[in-house]
């Protein structure tokens, strides 16, 4: 039996009929674009495999629905301002079972299936870790059997596109709807009025014996769904992620002769165009523009609004609620969330204050990203009640009625209720509320967990240590091993005889004894060679520079924040090239230092940052001195879809974060997965990574989270002290100011020079030296490829824990409590 038959046979549903989807295919392509796949563009051949592959999705769909509506089954709405998704059809193809069997059709055809995947955008409705983590999330959801929706917004520009232009990051728009989405289905049928602004209008109720509040002269814009399909693997589930859109309530009409009608139809047009417009790209800092609470209360009120209708159409007890509906709040960003549903049971349902708290606080669960303080969502009081007047007095009830808990259990304990209120000098403090509200908190890694439990959360982990809970993060191995690294996936089904673990990761614990079998490394070290052509390929391309591909590739790939430390990472690459010039015969193997990251926005530091790793780049690159010894690439644009060729090229994982800094880190899993060794801080789920494999397998440096907070707690420490004793860190800081990366230029580089020399926030001279030394190591172990690929192999075989179905199950059992549903 061909290795291709035995493919479609395991689908557990309708064999895959290669004809009949070429047919679909050619028909698609004919009807749609009135072309022939001689004609057709290669976008045109996309739209016409992707809606091919839509009809193979719709049929499961449908069914797991009507299975889900069937058994009345609990669902978990994961609520998030960001989900990003990247591409679909690759995945799609794969969790339908048929990837091969359409690349079969593709080649019959001519066509290559890597080209078509190529052609998708990336669905890029996030920043980074958060965003990715509830595509990882809504994916496994779908592949456990478990009822759930992803609720967010329909951005008409996702994350900006990043371009290097002289060395600086120039964002371009991210136009991702341009020639349409294939997958996407409209629904509006469902569409939810929502209502910002005006006033509250309080009447006395002669039948509820009780005064009623109603929000007046309010604006309002329509919220439209629309859903795309989140495809389980082989198993005939198929969730939607809701993504809503905003329209103007009253149709633009350029013959209306009412004034009034024109002024409100222009307004709420604007309206409705602006919640939507754009994707805040910010990561790890807050910035309190009025359109982002538009944003959070726009999505959060469509998704309650239509979960109560359709709640009530099945069911006429309202109090049941939280047997059937649990609301996951992915960070702050969605925790009006405990407002507007308190407003709805309240106001539209008529329920009692009490009634109304105990089903919401039952519904809603929280869960916190971040410990650093520039992230935590603090509204201004006044623009928080000037946009939800109604939702506004909720809060303040709810934040009343928990400051009396409070004097009651602290009798004026005043620094208890200065660090848990809600509203505090004047603002609304979301962290506090989803935790005083919700049912659970987690955070995303054992020691983020403890830290928010030991220091930031403490005054509420004392008071209600029932709510806090862990849950480390994972990574869907269907997207990051099976789809990003076919070589890497196909050695693991044969080593183990079997292609379970795509549903079972810890079965990679079986690859762990052919870390002892040279035979076995030689063909990991192969796949990993392949992997790096591939990457290398992809960079000439891309960035038109050679590497090396015998070269060690060390990469840092994440999101540019001066806690992760990218600085670091090139102040030592500085420091290595010095010595290179210096003494050109020192041991030293070849290694490509490869960059990925986008700066937000308004972020000077990291831009600056950003400027230097391309100018550094720049000079090192172009000395022929140590060409053949090392090379720098920034990778343009760091994405899902080019993140997926870079992990599975990696020999060296660097995950550098300040200790106490990275929550959990989710990339560090993705290499550990595809076979990279992590050179790492004891930070985030760095310290779980380590347990897995064990510490003879990674590269650990720098100070632990104790010593940093230590210091942060004594007000830092002294820089300056490091720079006037160490020699060689005294000379890279100097080059940053002397002209040597920036063409003679003294200025370039000078705030980040001050910076480290002021307080140095983050540690990077203190940790310096124990960072080099580390690098020092991996450069000397790379040369005993045994001992490399053993590791390699090991890492590989210990990633069983990160795989996000071991994180779903820990949430179903711990918080959702939700049952399987099986179909047919
Ligand atoms: C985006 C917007 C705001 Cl206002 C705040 C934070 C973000 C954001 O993108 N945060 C983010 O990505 N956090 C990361 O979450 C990951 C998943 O839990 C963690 O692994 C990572 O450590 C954390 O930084």
């Amino acid at each position: 039996m061909s290795d291709i038959a035995a493919v479609g046979e395991k689908r557990v549903f309708e064999p895959f009929d290669k004809e009949a989807f070429k047919k679909e295919i050619l028909n698609n392509i004919k009807y749609l674009f009135r072309k022939t796949p001689e004609t057709a563009s290669q976008q045109e051949i996309f739209q016409a495999v992707a809606y091919a592959s839509k009809d193979m999705i719709i049929d499961e769909w449908l069914n797991a629905h009507k299975e889900y509506e069937k058994q009345d089954a609990k669902t978990v709405y994961y609520l998030s301002m960001e989900f990003l998704m990247g591409r679909a059809l690759g995945n799609n193809l794969i969790n339908l079972c048929c990837y091969k069997e359409v690349a079969e059709v593709l080649q019959e055809m001519g066509l290559d299936i890597n080209v078509v995947e190529d052609q998708e955008p990336d669905a890029a409705l996030g920043n980074g870790g958060l965003g990715r983590l509830a595509a990882c999330f809504i994916e496994s959801l779908s592949t456990l059997n478990y009822p759930a929706y992803g609720c967010t917004i329909r951005y008409k520009y996702g994350m900006f596109k990043q371009q290097i232009v002289n060395g600086e990051q120039v964002e371009i728009p991210d136009d991702w709807l341009k020639n349409g989405n294939p997958f996407e289905i409209k629904r509006p049928e469902y569409s939810q009025e929502i209502k910002f602004g005006g006033y509250v209008r309080i009447e006395y109720n002669e039948k509820l014996g009780r005064n009623i509040y109603i929000q007046d002269g309010y604006q309002s814009v329509m919220a439209v769904p629309y859903d795309l399909p989140v495809v389980g693997y082989n198993n005939g589930i198929v969730n939607s992620l809701r993504i809503w859109d905003a329209e103007p309530l009253v149709q633009f009409n350029l013959d209306s002769f009412d004034k009034g009608d024109y002024q409100k139809a222009v307004e709420q047009e604007n309206l409705a165009k602006s919640i939507v417009e754009v994707l805040y790209p910010n990561d790890n800092h807050y910035s309190g523009k009025e359109l982002r609470l538009k944003q959070q209360y726009f999505f959060v009120s469509a998704s309650l609004q239509q979960v109560i209708k359709k709640f009530k159409a099945t069911h006429d007890d309202i109090h049941q609620l939280p047997d059937k509906v649990v609301f996951q709040l992915n960070d702050t960003h969605p925790t009006v969330t405990v407002p507007e549903l308190m407003r709805i049971l309240i106001d539209e349902e008529n329920l009692e204050w009490d009634d109304a708290w105990d089903i919401t606080s039952r519904c809603c669960a929280y869960t916190n990203h971040t410990i650093m303080a520039e992230a935590l969502e603090k509204w201004p009081v006044d623009l928080f009640m000037r946009l939800l007047p109604r939702v506004y007095q909720i809060v303040e009830e709810i934040n009343r009625r928990f400051l009396i808990q409070v004097e009651e259990k602290y009798p004026n304990q005043y620094d208890k209720i200065r660090n848990m209120a809600i509203l505090y000098e004047g603002q609304v403090r979301m962290a506090n509320m989803a935790i005083i509200a919700g049912f659970s908190v987690n955070g995303v890694a054992r020691l983020h967990t403890q830290i928010l439990e030991e220091r930031e959360l403490h005054d509420f982990y004392e008071m209600m240590p029932e709510k806090f809970n862990n849950k480390t993060n994972g990574i869907t191995q269907r997207r990051f091993l099976l789809h990003a690294n076919p070589l890497l996936a196909q050695w693991v089904t044969d080593k183990l005889g079997t292609d379970e673990w795509i549903t079972n990761l810890p079965l990679l614990k079986g690859l762990a004894p052919l870390a002892d079998d040279s035979k076995a490394r030689k063909e990991f070290q192969e796949i990993k060679y392949q992997n790096k052509l591939r990457l290398a390929k992809y960079i000439k391309e891309h960035n038109g520079i050679d590497i090396n591909p015998d070269s060690i590739f060390d990469v840092q790939v994440k999101r540019l924040h001066e806690y992760k430390r990218q600085l670091m990472n090139i102040m030592h690459i500085m420091y290595l090239y010095n010595q290179l010039k210096d003494n050109p015969d020192m041991k030293f193997y070849p290694t490509t230092f490869i960059f990925g990251a986008k700066a937000a926005a308004g972020y000077k530091t990291a831009k600056q940052t950003i400027k230097l790793i391309n100018s550094v780049a720049d000079v090192i690159n172009n000395d022929s001195a140590v060409n053949d010894k090392m090379k720098v690439v920034f990778i343009e644009n760091y994405c899902v879809s080019n993140a997926e060729i870079i992990f599975a090229a990696s020999n060296v994982s660097e995950q550098i974060s300040t200790a106490s800094k990275e929550a959990s880190g989710t990339g560090n899993m993705k290499f550990m997965l595809n076979g990279a060794i992590t050179l790492g801080t004891m930070d985030g789920a760095n310290v779980e990574i380590v347990e897995e494999v064990g510490s003879e397998n990674a590269f650990i440096f720098g100070m632990s989270s104790d010593e940093v907070m230590g210091y942060e707690a004594n007000g830092g420490y002294n820089p300056r002290e490091i720079y006037e004793q160490d020699a060689d860190i005294h000379r890279v800081m100097d080059q940053m100011v002397d002209g040597t990366y920036s063409n003679g230029d003294t200025e370039t580089f000078r705030e980040l020079f001050n910076s480290l020399i002021n307080q140095d926030v983050y540690f990077i001279l203190k940790d310096f030296r124990s960072y080099a030394e580390a690098r020092e190591k991996i450069n000397e172990a790379y040369r005993d490829s045994k001992s490399w690929n053993r590791m390699a192999i090991l890492n590989t075989a210990c990633s069983g824990k990160f795989s996000s179905d071991r994180t779903i199950e820990e949430y179903v059992r711990d918080i959702w409590h939700l049952k399987k549903v099986f179909v047919r």
